[in-house]
């Protein structure tokens, strides 16, 4: 799906702003909140999660529909000339669009973007645009809530209790933040219209002193005249000279003499289509990715992976799209010598993709696909039910919604330079019975519908064992290890945890694959200090980094690390967690623990490519 862009021939109305809110109070829809003015409507701004933006934990951890309503207006004379359309973002978790009344669209998951054509339900004059949200996450969802919940009821010593109202129980571990997340516009474009664009690069030998390549391009059209339409595709460099030009709806086009997209070090074309009277403008970088043996080549050389697992979080805008932040983090991980990060545990914005396109950081791109882990014991789990993930009858529901989310995120990614391996699940039960059956046909479809052929992994969980019982061994091009030895394994001792890790990783090192970790990490309150590295202090955090870093350095197929986590983010409360998560190596507001500065060292004297033989 293309980005909301401007052109000579499409206009972009960006709906961002206060809009009318209110929470379902269970009558909703019907009483008719989608077609009438939000009776006593709070104030939400959009776009935003809205859980941290009142007042109180019924509002907070509220649990069901929420509506958000304002007006539109499109002017006639774009109505006559030119198709409209509605495009959100993200709306978390499920959304139901009304327009004047009228449902025109339903969309199930949070993280990706949908649209709907509104031209001929537009009137003139004000429109009432209504957006219900719902944020019920259960075994059918990416990500998995459980059934039920450690609030729904229970026993304590022997005594039953009840919970005040239902809730949501996350499988995962960050809190369910909801709502109309990423931005709201209006598109307009021609009637017959650029649907999609796909480039794809041959790069004769990225090593060359003058690199050539061949672009191939496709262009899908729609609209009554889409079949046959005249196109022009043009490719400008970064100085805006043209370099190469093709005729008809796909093509190739020879450029000699390129300028590759590099980590950290970027270069984007503008790949510009006319169309049948639409124009669009895609930036684009050309590089190469090449899983070799134990190694993960970007443009010919051996590429290491320094960075972190992230989250979209922050306060008080929760997931909600936040452009200052986005900035400010990839400047910090500059500053840190990182050069690469996961969307860890959800697709993320567009924005920050193309942001990574522009500076040069390397991208693991994952689903929503969290959660698909009742075996060991996740929040599914809490109240003592014994459900094995992929039991046919009882088990996890999510394999047709899985199948959607990896189309629609490859459909939205897959021109990303950025994005060099698609994520298919984090820390499901890779080693159950039934996991083979149920991630062989995922892997597949992403490795038949991804233009680009990029690497595919799946990223483990520590329960998973190692090679012999856990399915991405067989699976993934890369292997992906979520590793907390001298933490919940171990911890506070290191030396034990050292061996065990040694130990894991000869084993693993006998497939011949490249291996890297994608989280790793210990909980660290900022402030916390001791002579002696305790749990918890700003020490123990290093300590713990010196002993995982210094065993990884031992092994030429470990082709990365990534800390968990960047920073402090917010979860579900529990006894483990500390207003959140406590393992960024910066606290949620961005302030460096010593970790930090310790990474800062360590990264800026590993170079992004050649460091291990
Ligand atoms: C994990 C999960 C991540 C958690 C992390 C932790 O393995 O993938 O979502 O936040 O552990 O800190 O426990």
């Amino acid at each position: 799906m293309l980005y909301p862009i401007s052109t000579d021939s499409r206009l972009v109305e960006d709906l961002s702003g206060i809009w009318s809110f209110k929470l379902d109070d269970g009558h909703g829809f019907e009483n008719g909140w989608t077609s009438q003015p939000l009776p006593e409507a709070l104030t939400m701004p959009v776009p935003a999660s809205y859980n941290d933006l009142k007042e109180g934990i019924d509002f907070r951890d509220h649990y069901g529909w929420a509506f958000y309503q304002r007006t539109i207006a499109v002017p006639a004379f774009i109505r006559s000339t030119q198709r409209v359309v509605l495009r959100c973002d993200a709306v978390t978790h499920h959304a139901k669009v009304y327009l004047n009344g009228e449902e025109i669209c339903e969309h199930r998951g949070g993280f990706l973007p949908f649209e709907v054509e509104i031209g001929d339900k537009v009137k003139d004059g004000d429109n009432l645009l209504t957006i219900a949200v719902d944020n019920v996450i259960d075994y059918t969802t990416l990500p998995v809530g459980g059934e039920s919940n450690m609030l729904g009821g229970g026993s304590i010593a022997g005594k039953g209790y009840k919970s005040r109202k239902k809730q949501n129980n996350p499988n995962f571990d960050f809190f369910n933040y909801c709502g109309i997340t990423r931005p709201v516009h209006i598109v307009t474009t021609p009637r017959t219209f650029i649907e999609d664009i796909t480039v794809t690069a041959d790069v004769a030998d990225p090593l060359a002193d003058h690199v050539d390549a061949v672009l191939h391009y496709d262009v899908r059209m729609a609209g009554p005249e889409a079949e046959g339409a005249p196109c022009k595709v043009e490719i400008f460099d970064e100085a805006c000279r043209k370099v190469g030009e093709g005729e008809g709806l796909a093509g190739e086009i020879n450029l000699t003499d390129i300028t590759l997209w590099q980590p950290m070090n970027a270069y984007l074309y503008t790949v510009k289509v006319t169309a049948a009277g639409d124009v669009y403008e895609l930036p684009y970088g050309i590089r190469t990715i090449k899983v070799d043996g134990i190694k993960f080549l970007i443009n010919g050389r051996p590429f290491y992976f320094k960075g972190y697992g992230k989250h979209e979080d922050s306060f008080p805008n929760g997931r909600g799209q936040n452009l200052p932040m986005n900035v400010k983090d990839l400047s910090i991980m500059r500053w840190q010598g990182a050069n690469s990060f996961r969307t860890s545990h959800y697709p993320y914005s567009e924005e920050i993709m193309r942001l990574c396109d522009r500076d040069g950081f390397v991208v693991i791109d994952e689903t929503p696909a969290v959660g698909i882990n009742f075996d060991f014991g996740g929040g599914a789990n809490f109240n003592g039910q014994k459900v094995r993930t992929f039991d046919p009858e009882h088990g996890i529901k999510t394999f047709e919604h899985h199948k959607d989310v990896i189309r629609d995120l490859i459909k939205r990614d897959k021109n990303h330079a950025c994005v060099v391996m698609w994520s298919i699940a984090n820390e499901p039960d890779s080693y159950s019975q039934g996991a083979y059956e149920y991630f062989a046909p995922l892997y597949e479809l992403a490795r038949s519908l991804d233009p680009q052929k990029r690497p595919c992994t799946l990223i483990s969980v520590q329960m998973a064992g190692g090679p012999d019982t856990d399915c991405s061994a067989k699976l993934s091009d890369v292997i992906c290890l979520n590793r907390y030895y001298g933490w919940y394994f171990g911890g506070p001792d290191l030396e034990g945890p050292a061996e065990a890790l040694r130990a894991e990783l000869q084993a693993w090192e006998k497939l011949g694959k490249p291996l890297m970790f994608t989280e790793y990490g210990a909980d660290t309150v900022m402030g916390i200090h001791d002579t002696t590295p305790m749990m918890y202090t700003e020490e123990y955090q290093v300590d713990y980094y010196k002993m995982n870093n210094a065993v990884f350095d031992e092994f030429d197929f470990v082709v990365g690390e990534q800390a968990w986590n960047f920073a402090d983010f917010m979860t579900s409360q529990s006894m483990l967690r500390v207003q959140g998560n406590k393992k960024g190596l910066f606290t949620r507001d961005r302030k460096p623990k010593l970790a930090a500065h310790y990474f800062r060292e360590r990264w800026t004297s590993i170079p992004d490519f050649d460091y291990k033989k």
